[in-house]
């Protein structure tokens, strides 16, 4: 079996763009490989500095993965911070990239190219290489991204490469960027040309997994369309009634093109939509209902998922570390 990797921030509330194009994928494909998800509070800290914010978005989103359905009997759900060894191989990988080649990341360029006077953290820079650590502590093979992140699975390759070169020694498996088929890209209800984004969308243009049905209901009537009063699925021409439709079809059934057949008017559609993403809502909210009420029990799920996480890190960080030649303590 293959083993797949995924990792997401604690730095916000979970939307529905994030579940349908990505969690949702997680929780199907927990069975055909052998599935490791970290949460990076790590990752986080470089945009999020108030103190215990992270703590208290990294439990509210184990919740989530859990209660959108990732198995913790099958796959391997961790935080970051509580496997030490990405900190740890991180400094191995900060000595096996260059300058250069931190300094070439679209990510690093376009977070820094603002100017202006914000506090620019060496760790938005070095980021790339506690994301190589996350990757290569695990044997990865697959490592199922978006388009943005094609880059920083490429320079995990290039250090993954210089390291066994530089060391002698076949220490770390190269991973592979998987970037799923252009499946469900949420657009924002709001700016249907925009996707739906916890940093770029209004809060009326973003449903949020935790969105109790009246307020799903009410953004969905407030959705921009067009004026031509006519059901079509055409991305370019209507991206707010075919965003309507992908998200019908999404989380109802169906294909969009098909859906639109079944209404000619807007207000139908819009209130078809709503009912379907309540419905998706409605069991994932329970069982996070349920899992935020017991938090011991949530403790002790993201430890058993720590400790299998530490089984696999710890056997790498001893791998590599060997290969280097650290002199071991006595
Ligand atoms: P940001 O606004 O900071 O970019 P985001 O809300 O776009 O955040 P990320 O944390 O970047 O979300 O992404 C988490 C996962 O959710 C990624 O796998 C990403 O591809 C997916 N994702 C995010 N937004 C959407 C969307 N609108 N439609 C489909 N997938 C999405
Ligand atoms: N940089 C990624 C999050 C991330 C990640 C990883 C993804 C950190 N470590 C390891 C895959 C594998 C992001 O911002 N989406």
């Amino acid at each position: 079996m293959p083993r797949v990797l995924s990792c997401i921030q604690p730095s916000g509330a979970v939307h529905l763009g994030n579940y349908l194009g990505a969690l949702r994928n997680w929780v199907l494909g927990q069975h055909e490989a052998d599935a490791f998800h970290g949460i990076v509070d790590l990752h986080a800290m470089v945009s999020v500095q108030e103190p215990g914010v992270i703590g208290a978005q990294t439990i509210e989103l184990a919740a989530v993965l859990f209660a959108v359905g990732l198995d913790p009997d099958v796959a391997t759900v961790f935080v970051q911070s509580h496997v030490p060894e990405h900190a740890r191989l991180s400094w191995l990988m900060e000595c096996t990239v260059s300058y250069g080649e931190l300094s070439r990341m679209t990510q690093f360029k376009d977070k820094t190219a603002k100017g202006g006077t914000d506090f620019v953290p060496a760790g938005l820079f070095t980021y790339p290489a506690l994301q190589a650590a996350d990757i290569l502590l695990y044997d990865t093979d697959h490592v199922p991204v978006g388009d943005d992140q094609r880059q920083h699975v490429e320079i995990t390759r290039d250090i993954a490469v210089r390291f066994n070169q530089r060391y002698g020694a076949e220490v770390f498996r190269l991973p592979d960027a998987v970037v799923p088929k252009a499946g469900a890209r949420v657009m924002d209800l709001q700016e249907p040309t925009s996707k739906m984004s916890k940093s770029n969308s209004a809060e009326t243009g973003i449903i949020y997994l935790s969105d109790p049905p009246a307020t799903v209901a009410k953004k969905f009537k407030r959705a921009v369309t067009d004026s031509e009063n006519s059901v079509r699925y055409d991305r370019a021409a209507k991206p707010g009634v075919s965003n309507l439709l992908d998200i019908l079809a999404a989380c109802g059934g169906g294909d969009p093109a098909a859906l639109a057949g079944d209404f000619t008017q807007y207000g139908p559609l819009k209130a078809a939509a709503a009912d379907a993403v309540v419905a998706t809502l409605e069991p994932i909210q329970a069982r996070y209902r349920e899992l935020m009420d017991d938090r011991a029990e949530l403790s002790r799920l993201l430890r058993v998922g720590a400790h299998k996480a530490e089984v696999v890190a710890s056997e790498t960080y001893r791998r590599a570390t060997e290969a280097v030649g650290f002199l071991p303590p006595g």
